[in-house]
């Protein structure tokens, strides 16, 4: 049986673009180190004492949890002395971090945008928890940053990936050229090709969605739900409800199961609740590589133009016919309002 090590595919990878200069495999060896140090952090949580919060808020004024400041601290560290970026972006700072303007470390061509530690709400009950990606390109040529380098939707993204802390540890990301998924093998401390090439089913039985929200969604999503529920043995309804409250670990299992994942408008998040930048547009990228589809309801996440670093967006994501069925019914009730208007 042979192995290929995250690593070893990464510089396979690149040998079928000759020009590559080996900036994104240096940057994406980064993400992978500060991976592995996070995985020997929420292992050992418990003995170390680092479970719990730290009594801080953070910027969106949520409690940081003493895991969210290290994930952050590590990935950003790695991220900053690889050379390679000249801007990051993190859920847990108020603004990004220009480089360019740091002079501390090389700099080079890239923007990242993570989330170092969604679903960290979860931690104190072992439940698994994420790391979420989003990497692109700055398109203006020279000097300081500009406008547009930080409007770029999210189908400039040049890769897009995630990092799931669950029963086993994985690394699932794209660069545009399909899915591929990587086990953390912690005897080697290598993260190996295990899940080639991933693909969304079509459809599944899995919706995923807060339902103690139900009061406050649209006449849509309600009804969409109770779609959900009805019993139709063609179409294998009723459906299962499965709902972790950590994305990552929501949006992995409709990735490899089949499923929908909702986060809709509420009372509480007029424009949704979880963000764009490290949060939406990864997972959409690797929703539509893999085949599936990620939606707003009436807009593709990834066409969004972004204005603001922690902007919020409803999020439709998963099983491809599943999306579109709900888009139906946010269509069909948009109709019908214009009709009665
Ligand atoms: P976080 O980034 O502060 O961890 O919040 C994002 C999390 C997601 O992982 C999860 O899908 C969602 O918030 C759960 O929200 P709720 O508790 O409102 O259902
Ligand atoms: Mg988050």
């Amino acid at each position: 049986m042979s192995i290929q090590t995250l690593e070893q595919f990464i510089t396979e990878q690149q040998t079928h673009f000759p020009q590559a200069k080996g900036d994104f495999t240096k940057l994406l060896q980064a993400i992978s180190l500060a991976a592995k140090i996070v995985h020997r952090e929420v292992n050992k949580a418990g003995l170390a004492d680092i479970l719990g919060k730290l009594g801080n808020t953070n910027i969106q004024g949520e409690e940081q949890q003493k895991l969210d400041v290290f994930a952050d601290h590590y990935f950003m560290d790695a991220l900053e002395k690889v050379g390679e970026c000249c801007y990051l972006a993190s859920e847990e700072h108020e603004d990004g971090i220009n480089l360019l303007k740091k002079n501390k470390y090389a700099v080079g061509k890239y923007m990242v945008y993570f989330d170092p530690l969604d679903g960290s709400s979860n931690i104190d009950a072992n439940v698994s928890v994420g790391t979420i990606f989003s990497i692109y390109r700055r398109v203006s040529s020279e000097g300081d940053l500009q406008h547009i380098d930080f409007t770029q939707t999210g189908r400039k993204q040049v890769a897009a990936g995630y990092i799931i802390y669950g029963s086993s540890t994985m690394l699932v990301y794209s660069t545009g050229t399909g899915v591929n998924g990587f086990t953390l093998d912690p005897s080697i401390g290598e993260f190996c090709l295990s899940h080639p090439e991933l693909k969304i089913p079509e459809s599944g039985k899995t919706y995923s969605v807060n339902e103690s929200n139900y009061n406050q969604f649209s006449m849509a999503i309600k009804q969409y739900l109770q779609f959900c529920k009805e019993i139709d043995q063609d179409t294998n309804r009723p459906y299962s409800s499965r709902y972790i409250g950590s994305l990552v670990a929501d949006f992995h299992r409709n990735l490899i199961q089949g499923g929908i994942f909702l986060y809709p408008d509420t009372f509480q998040y007029p424009n949704g609740k979880l963000r764009l930048m490290y949060e939406c547009n990864p997972l959409a990228f690797i929703a539509e590589q893999a085949g599936g589809k990620a939606s707003t309801g009436d807009q593709c996440i990834l066409d969004i133009i972004p204005h603001k670093l922690h902007q919020r967006t409803s999020l439709i994501i998963g099983s491809k016919n599943m999306v579109e069925k709900v888009e139906q019914f946010i269509l069909e009730y948009s109709n019908m309002e214009h009709s009665f208007a």
